[in-house]
């Protein structure tokens, strides 16, 4: 069986733990919250091979890192994957994106309202920064949303599970203001009525 190390209150995390459950997956689950002894513990046993979660064990002992890496790998040979090698490089493209400028302002803007070990660095320059460039990746989201029901093809694919990970918390965690952006939020109704679909549980973090 699969095992994966994840973080509860992490999106990075959440992403692997909805892919597993929209197909249906069994795995044994490691949580590894935020400042906790087991995560902790899963870097010292050498578990999180590049220090951080998710990481994925698979059956034959071969571990897989980083949040985007194991969605691919997990959604190989799905219909979560389109078959049309453009609508992969969107898909692939709308993924970066997420990592890239998405995660690094979007979720680190949710952490620092959050995490009580962050507040010394939750300056209110910091956060207007940040919920600017927030709201123009917003945008660039809403545009690409514009015509479409997903961000690649006509089906969902893993860019959405990427994606919906930090937005859908981006209001309540993130203090972002969704109101403007119909696209966005008809998209986040979409993917949470997938069948199969698992809510984030973990605590308010990140
Ligand atoms: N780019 C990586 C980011 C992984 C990451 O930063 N994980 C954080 C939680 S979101 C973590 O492991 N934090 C614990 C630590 O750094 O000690 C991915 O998408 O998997």
């Amino acid at each position: 069986m699969l095992t994966l190390y994840s973080m509860p209150s992490s999106g990075n995390s959440y992403k692997v733990r909805l892919l597993l459950a929209l197909l249906g997956r069994p795995y044994h689950h490691i949580p590894c919250e935020s400042q906790s002894p087991e995560l902790q513990t899963a870097k010292t046993e050498g578990k999180l091979p590049l220090g951080k979660v998710p990481a994925l064990h698979l059956e034959t002992g071969e571990v897989l890192s980083e949040s985007n890496a194991i969605l691919w790998y997990l959604a190989s040979g799905t219909s979560w994957i389109p078959n049309d090698p453009l609508d992969q490089a969107r898909m692939l493209s709308w993924m970066f994106f997420e990592q890239n400028r998405h995660e690094p302002v979007i979720a680190v803007r949710a952490s620092l309202r959050s995490y009580p070990h962050l507040a010394d660095e939750a300056t209110p320059e910091l956060l207007e920064e940040l919920l600017v460039s927030g709201n123009s990746i917003l945008d660039l989201m809403e545009h690409g949303l514009q015509g479409q029901d997903w961000f690649a093809g006509d089906t969902p694919t893993i860019a959405d599970i990427a994606l919906y990970s930090y937005t859908h918390t981006a209001e309540d965690r993130g203090g972002f203001d969704l109101s403007p952006f119909s696209a966005i939020r008809d998209w986040l109704n979409r993917t949470g009525a997938l069948p199969g679909f698992e809510p984030l549980t973990g605590p308010a973090h990140g």
